[in-house]
């Protein structure tokens, strides 16, 4: 219930209410945490509170010697501080006259002597149950009920740390949904779910689809257009092409009932689907605000939520296409190099310094879903990152997943060994290791995945 985690919000809530001085608000740049971020900014701005705040990638132990040093007196990290709570309680609390407040959802060291919410000290598990922004929004509450049209944050928060599941939030995400529903800041319904919702255009959002393949209209843009036409929706408005979002909810029937007709197995493409009130699907305007962070502009993130900046979101999610674009060129344009891209039991792509670490994942999350390797069973990407380090990600297709194989288990033993950290699903994992042992790395994955 969330009423646990109000209660134990408190004297988070009193603390900040009361605290007079400058306050440093720290979040985590990806969805979440900017989500996070933006929820106890407004905290802070409502309660008049003077503040600055910054958004890292990771919370090094170098940045908790720096903030250690700064000249706040209370320090407020969202979706960031509980992986790193042993730095935190030996280098701030144990060392300064400094105060902490911590609102994560990731898995704790240790408590600390500060004030630390976390959903696990509950009994919550803080991988699907709620996520930093959810715990941050509660704080909100606990601060004043006022705060609840902060409660979207929370769910686009939940939503980039994929804690939906087919489609529905569970456990506390649920209730959370509850409020946002009874506040009618949140549109639940059931609707064609579509990638590029209100990106693309609707031809070009269903010629996307592959998963299921669409025969004749999967990469088929001529396809895509005459099956559209076939049933009766008219792809274009004044002149310029509509988005799946444009669409009444009539139309949205036919395109079902079309695709049904010919035989397609339209249930996976119909799911929940959650519209906020700027008339985004949450899905898409969680993926724009993970895509601020992942450009390096997390500020902006925060931006275009706590000012609705629409034409900013845009911006944002156009640039990241292009993003995305050029690293996926990089791919094809090396697929005869062995040195870049090679089969090996499984498909490697390695994107050297030429794709950056924070597309390595969604590359290869792409080269999976468009058999770039044909039938292998595991894709691994891997990329160089900060600190002379190697990020690699892996996916597996649902047929290996079906007969046993659990990556983020081989991922996490792998990691024991080479020095890393990782793991993560049986579908997907990540890893992060010294640059030294990355042959050994894709070695021993592969003879994992061969096993
Ligand atoms: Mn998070």
């Amino acid at each position: 219930m969330v009423e646990d985690i109000l209660n134990e919000a408190k004297p988070a809530a009193e603390k900040l209410e009361n605290f007079e001085g400058k306050i440093r608000l720290i979040g985590q740049y990806d969805a979440d945490g900017i989500c996070s971020t933006a929820i106890a900014h407004e905290i802070l701005e409502r309660l008049g509170k003077e503040f600055e705040y910054e958004i890292l990638k990771q919370l090094y132990e170098e940045d908790v010697r720096r903030l250690a040093e700064e000249e706040e007196e209370l320090l407020l990290f969202v979706d960031i501080g509980s992986g790193q709570s042993k730095h935190i309680q030996k280098l701030i609390i144990e060392e300064t006259d400094k105060e902490v407040i911590v609102s994560d959802h990731h898995e704790p060291q240790i408590e600390g002597d500060f004030i630390h919410l976390n959903p696990h000290f509950l009994g919550h598990d803080g991988g699907e149950a709620i996520s930093a922004a959810g715990m941050t929004y509660l704080l909100a509450e606990a601060v004043s009920e006022e705060n609840y049209d902060l409660v979207t944050y929370a769910l686009i928060g939940a939503t980039g740390d994929v804690q939906k599941q087919e489609g529905e939030f569970l456990g506390l995400n649920k209730e959370l949904l509850e409020r946002a529903e009874e506040h009618g800041l949140i549109d639940k319904r059931q609707g064609l779910d579509l990638y590029g919702k209100s990106t693309k255009p609707l031809h070009k959002a269903l010629m996307y689809t592959s998963d299921p393949y669409l025969e004749g209209i999967s990469n088929n843009e001529s396809g895509s257009i005459q099956f559209l036409k076939s049933t009766g929706v008219d792809i274009r408005e004044n002149g310029s092409f509509k988005t799946l979002s444009d669409l009444t909810e009539e139309e949205e029937k036919k395109i079902i009932h079309g695709l049904i007709t010919q035989g397609f197995d339209a249930g996976k493409l119909v799911n929940p689907v959650y519209m906020l009130d700027n008339g985004h699907g949450i899905d898409e305007y969680s993926t724009i605000i993970n895509a601020c962070g992942r450009l390096g502009e997390p500020k902006t993130g925060v931006k275009i939520l706590l000012e609705n900046d629409l034409k900013a979101a845009k911006k944002i999610s156009r640039k990241y296409g292009r993003k995305i674009s050029s690293a996926l060129r990089y791919v094809e344009d090396n697929k005869d190099n062995t040195d870049v891209i090679y089969e090996d039991g499984i498909g490697v792509i390695d994107g050297k310094d030429k794709i950056e670490d924070d597309f390595i994942g969604t590359v290869t999350t792409i080269s999976m879903s468009n058999g770039f390797f044909g039938d292998v069973p595991v894709i691994v990407g891997v990329a160089e990152t900060e600190k002379d380090k190697i990020k690699a990600s892996c996916r597996a297709t649902k047929t290996a997943v079906d007969e046993g194989l659990n990556l983020g288990e081989i991922i996490e033993s792998i990691c024991e060994e080479i020095d890393g950290e990782g793991g993560g699903h049986n579908v997907a994992a990540g890893a992060k290791f010294p640059q030294t042992n990355k042959e050994e790395f894709i070695e021993q994955l592969s003879s994992e995945v061969a096993r």
